[in-house]
């Protein structure tokens, strides 16, 4: 059976989770802890540490580089969901970068303000000290002083993807691939606290949003 490793509000680990889930495949999910990636490095023989990977069978599967899609990539064939249609290949590729770039941007800030209900106490020093590290001392006090204008910039960064749901079901077009389930996976990062909602004039990104929570793949 496939394995998910993963943690749960990662917007990347939400984003293979539920491609699983739309593929109706059986599948298990297995927590680390933020800070301790040794089960990955173990696994993936000192290669990789981060999240998520998927372990089927004998193969470990995870990402070459930021913009690689092996993951999903290999779901898709092995699951053959029509995640990577031909056609859309060079589309897609400009559309996750921008999702995992700048809506991720805003995303991931709005979330990790609320660190401290996601992250165990005793996790707290060393996740704390990661952010600083990577985004500056006192970074996610300046992210929560700037709560409201990174709300406002997400709202706007969403303007696009309103205006392509206003025409069809799904953003290339009537079934979901794998921007769809990419950019399900930033705003489930964003949404994982209980903080947030959907923007309210984004009506159809509501919609989109619950259709991807439940589409499943037809048989
Ligand atoms: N492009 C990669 C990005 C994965 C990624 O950035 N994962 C984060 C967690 S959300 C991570 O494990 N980063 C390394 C670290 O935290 O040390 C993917 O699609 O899987």
């Amino acid at each position: 059976m496939i394995e998910l490793i993963q943690f749960p509000w990662s917007p990347f680990c939400i984003v293979q989770r539920r491609i699983l889930e739309f593929s109706g495949a059986p599948f298990k999910t297995t927590n680390i802890p933020n800070q301790d990636r040794s089960l990955v490095w173990k696994l993936t023989k000192q290669r990789y540490y981060g999240v998520p990977v998927i372990r089927d069978g004998k193969h470990m599967i995870f990402e070459l580089t930021d913009d690689s899609q092996v993951i999903a990539k290999y779901l898709d064939e092995e699951l053959e969901l029509d995640l990577f249609p031909a056609k859309w290949r060079g589309v897609q590729s400009v559309l996750w970068r921008f999702i995992e770039n700048d809506i991720k941007g805003a995303t991931f800030r709005l979330n990790d303000i609320y660190f401290k209900e996601n992250v165990p106490p005793a996790e707290q020093l060393q996740f704390l000290r990661f952010k600083e590290r990577k985004f500056g001392r006192g970074c996610i006090d300046q992210w929560r002083r700037d709560q409201k204008t990174w709300l406002k910039r997400l709202e706007e960064l969403l303007i696009p993807f309103e205006i392509i749901l206003t025409h069809q079901m799904f953003l290339l077009d009537d079934q979901p691939h794998f921007v769809d389930f990419d950019l399900f996976g930033m705003l489930g990062n964003f949404l994982y606290s209980g903080h947030y909602k959907l923007p309210a004039r984004h009506k159809q990104i509501q919609q989109w949003h619950r259709r991807m929570t439940t589409i499943k793949k037809q048989k």
